[in-house]
């Protein structure tokens, strides 16, 4: 074998680190990541995706850390499920996002039926948050406190919180949450945010809101729940991205998925493949974005078809496991190679040189100071020296 061949042959190894989570920690992110539950434990293929390639550095539970979960019945916390998804970050290394604390959906009925008053009302949000945020204490990297607390047109949600309340409900979880687990980075959560507008202002007033009253608030999450052709542009995202890190928080991409209507063709696939794309981008320019995470990755576990029928094929791998051009079109957000390729190869200049280059990186670090990186180059060169020899 020449040495040019084995020379460029030895390029290709590091590209096994070019999976998502991967190429995301080389572009500079802390992680790329998906919501997982625990219906998929038995699904060999899955699990192996979910562990393997690198594709995955963080999990969200999707159900099992809401409050009908964690606390069904007045003082009765049930944390089996949410160990079980803590315990799988734990074996499979990855960061854990938990879902979340307080939000109108997924409450049972004994909190959203009660006849509280004001003082009640503020010792169950305190207790339920005190305990569960205690009980998973130093496992989470961020907690959703307060999910979809905003209307579409950026007024408060009459949920039983809100009216029992007002906005301080909003404080009290973020103290409650703050006095458990200060380690814990603590997010607002949010849909229709992703864009300047009334809501991501209103968004923006919870942070100041916060902040204001000395209350601690570290991230806000962008869900991003998309459908194809429908996703901002990647300056459009920055541009409102920007103006949350301008107040002063980190900012990450929670659950993003972006469904068709079906029967999908490789027309809708390639547009698919574009938004993705996109919003990797987004937060990638982003200083202080540190993450993207899908709602699933696998079609097999998406919520979207039974929430909007006739709609699907919202994640970035069929229910089978395969990855769709969706997959590749973050990837390449991440390497910086050509967005029309589907190549899970991207060369080492792309990797080293252009990625990072997309990115005014919070940490500062470059590329070459990433371990995986610098493991990669050590693999190649014994690798060509060893072909050469
Ligand atoms: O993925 C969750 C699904 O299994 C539940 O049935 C649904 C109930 O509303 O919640 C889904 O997750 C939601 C998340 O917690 C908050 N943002 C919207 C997500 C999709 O509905």
């Amino acid at each position: 074998m020449q040495i040019n061949q084995a020379l460029k042959l030895s390029f290709l190894l590091p590209s096994v680190y070019a999976q998502l989570h991967g190429a995301a920690k080389t572009a500079g992110l802390l992680y790329f990541g998906t919501e997982t539950e625990s219906v998929s434990f038995g699904d060999a293929a899955y699990q192996a995706a979910l562990k393997g390639n690198d594709d995955f550095g963080q999990i969200t539970p999707g159900n099992s850390m809401k409050w009908d979960a964690i606390q069904p019945a007045p003082n009765t916390f049930t944390f089996t499920a949410g160990d079980a998804i803590a315990d799988l970050a734990a074996t499979n290394n990855q960061l854990l996002r938990c879902h979340n604390l307080v939000w109108h959906e997924q409450l049972p009925d004994w909190v959203s039926g009660g006849n509280w008053t004001a003082a009640s009302l503020t010792q169950v949000l305190q207790n339920h948050i005190t305990t569960e945020v205690t009980h998973y204490k130093g496992k989470c990297y961020a907690w959703d406190v307060v999910n979809e607390a905003l209307n579409d047109n950026g007024t408060f949600g009459n949920d039983v919180f809100f009216n029992v309340l007002g906005s301080d409900y909003i404080k009290i979880a973020f103290q409650a949450a703050a006095a458990a687990d200060p380690a814990a980075k603590l997010y607002y959560n949010d849909f229709g945010t992703e864009f300047p507008g009334v809501k991501s202002t209103a968004a923006q007033g919870i942070v100041k809101m916060l902040k204001d009253a000395n209350i601690k608030i570290d991230g806000v999450g962008f869900q991003g729940h998309f459908t194809v052709g429908g996703t901002p542009s990647v300056a459009t995202q920055v541009t409102n991205m920007e103006a949350f890190t301008a107040l002063g928080v980190e900012v990450a991409i929670t659950e993003l998925d972006i469904r068709m209507t079906l029967p999908q063709t490789d027309a809708m696939l390639a547009q698919q493949k574009t938004d993705y794309q996109t919003t990797a981008a987004a937060c990638l320019a982003t200083k202080n974005c540190v993450g993207v995470t899908v709602w699933d990755f696998d079609d097999k576990y998406s919520w979207v078809p039974s929430t909007f029928p006739g709609t699907g094929s919202a994640d970035i791998m069929t229910a089978n496991v395969t990855k769709k051009p969706a997959y590749f079109g973050v990837l390449q957000a991440f390497t910086g190679t050509a967005a029309n390729s589907t190549t899970t190869m991207p060369s080492m200049p792309n990797m080293t040189v252009t990625a990072p280059s997309l990115r005014a990186s919070s940490s500062g670090a470059s590329a070459l100071d990433k371990p995986g990186m610098i493991l990669g180059m050590l693999l190649s060169l014994i690798f060509a020296m060893f072909i050469v020899s």
